[in-house]
């Protein structure tokens, strides 16, 4: 990454002009952004990156705090992750689940043995009264991640699902424990009103040239950072901001978008997607499968691109991040592997 480039407006589309490096953030949720991130790093010019994560996912197992996200983010770009199981490190063991399960605590949320010291670490540095983010920026750099990684927030939201037989579930314990079967009545951020943008979030989206927002969840894993107070509006300022659809053929490629996305009123599609994030983005990264959406998502006012969003291998992530560049008018540092 040693191209140097300058800013360019919102939905811009000439060259970018002037000296400095690009800066591009991502906003992302789990393994979908992972991936993505894996492709983007790969192809990107020289630049600075900044990755905003969701942490309404956080959760406490055995007394231990857990960031989904942020780990599965830090863990596949460290090279760390184990990206069939798409969560958690490769070459783990579950001695330590056999343990807590003879102890007789609940383990319907598996914690790898490697993956526990992580938690362990990040609990004591939190108790050590370390906000979120600076244990964070400790991680990245021990894990030599190349890049920033910002927690949304350092305050505690809780992305919630109330379902229509009454019950009240933390985000993992619908995806989790109850394998998202539940039918959905309500999701909530619960907390979000009381959390503000983390160090560096609202600064690195007004300073950035593109902003991505990753093919993730849109209403939970997109959905809590764009209901931060503030980021919405920066948002809005900032000079482009491009969104990829995590939906594909009226499919989400993982996970339980198709639900939630019924769930808001949205149609689980390219162009359901274009709707819910249009008045922030310029251009739309969609599946050539869903062209015949294209125009719907037009009309949405937001620029269509079609291209393979699958992201099968390292090429495919390649190909998608060069597109996403392609989109806002930026030229890869070196083409995408043909795969
Ligand atoms: N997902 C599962 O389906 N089962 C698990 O037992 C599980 C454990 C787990 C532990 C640590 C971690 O960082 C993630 C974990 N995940 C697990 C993934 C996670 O729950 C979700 O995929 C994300 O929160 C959705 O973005």
């Amino acid at each position: 990454m040693t191209a140097a480039r300058g800013g360019f407006k919102k939905g811009g589309r000439g060259a970018p002009a002037g000296p400095l490096p690009l800066r591009l953030v991502v906003l992302a949720g789990g393994v979908g952004a992972a991936r993505f991130l894996a492709g983007l790093v790969a192809v990107a010019p020289d630049s600075q990156l900044t990755v905003i994560g969701n942490t309404g996912d956080d959760f406490t197992v055995h007394g231990l705090h857990i960031s989904p996200d942020l780990d599965t983010v830090s863990y596949s770009l460290a090279g760390l992750g184990d990206w069939e199981r798409g969560w958690g490190l490769k070459g783990e063991t579950w001695g330590a689940a056999e343990q807590f399960r003879r102890l007789g605590d609940d383990t319907w949320f598996q914690l790898g043995d490697r993956d526990l010291a992580t938690h362990v670490w990040r609990t004591e540095q939190l108790r050590r009264g370390r906000p979120l983010s600076e244990v964070t920026r400790r991680l990245a750099e021990r894990l030599q991640l190349g890049f920033a990684l910002l927690p949304m927030t350092d305050q505690s939201v809780a992305t919630r699902v109330l379902t229509a037989d009454g019950r009240d579930l933390h985000i993992q314990e619908y995806l989790v424990r109850e394998a998202c079967q539940p039918e959905i009545e309500r999701i909530e951020y619960r907390g979000i009103e009381r959390a503000q943008p983390g160090p560096g979030v609202g600064e690195a989206i007004r300073e950035a040239d593109l902003v991505v927002i990753a093919p993730s969840n849109p209403v939970i894993s997109i959905g809590p950072i764009l209901a931060v107070p503030g980021l919405r509006a920066a948002l809005m300022a900032a000079a482009q901001v491009i969104a990829v659809s995590p939906i594909v053929g009226g499919e989400a490629v993982k996970g339980p978008a198709v639900p939630m996305l019924r769930s808001v009123g949205v149609a689980p599609s390219a162009a359901g997607v274009a709707a819910i994030y249009a008045d922030l983005i310029s251009d739309l990264v969609m599946d050539q499968q869903d062209a015949e959406l294209a125009d719907a998502v037009a009309a949405t006012g937001v620029r269509p691109h079609l291209c393979d969003t699958l992201m099968v291998d390292q090429a495919a992530r390649e190909r998608l991040a060069a597109a996403v560049l392609a989109a806002a008018s930026i030229p890869p540092v070196r083409s995408a592997q043909s795969g």
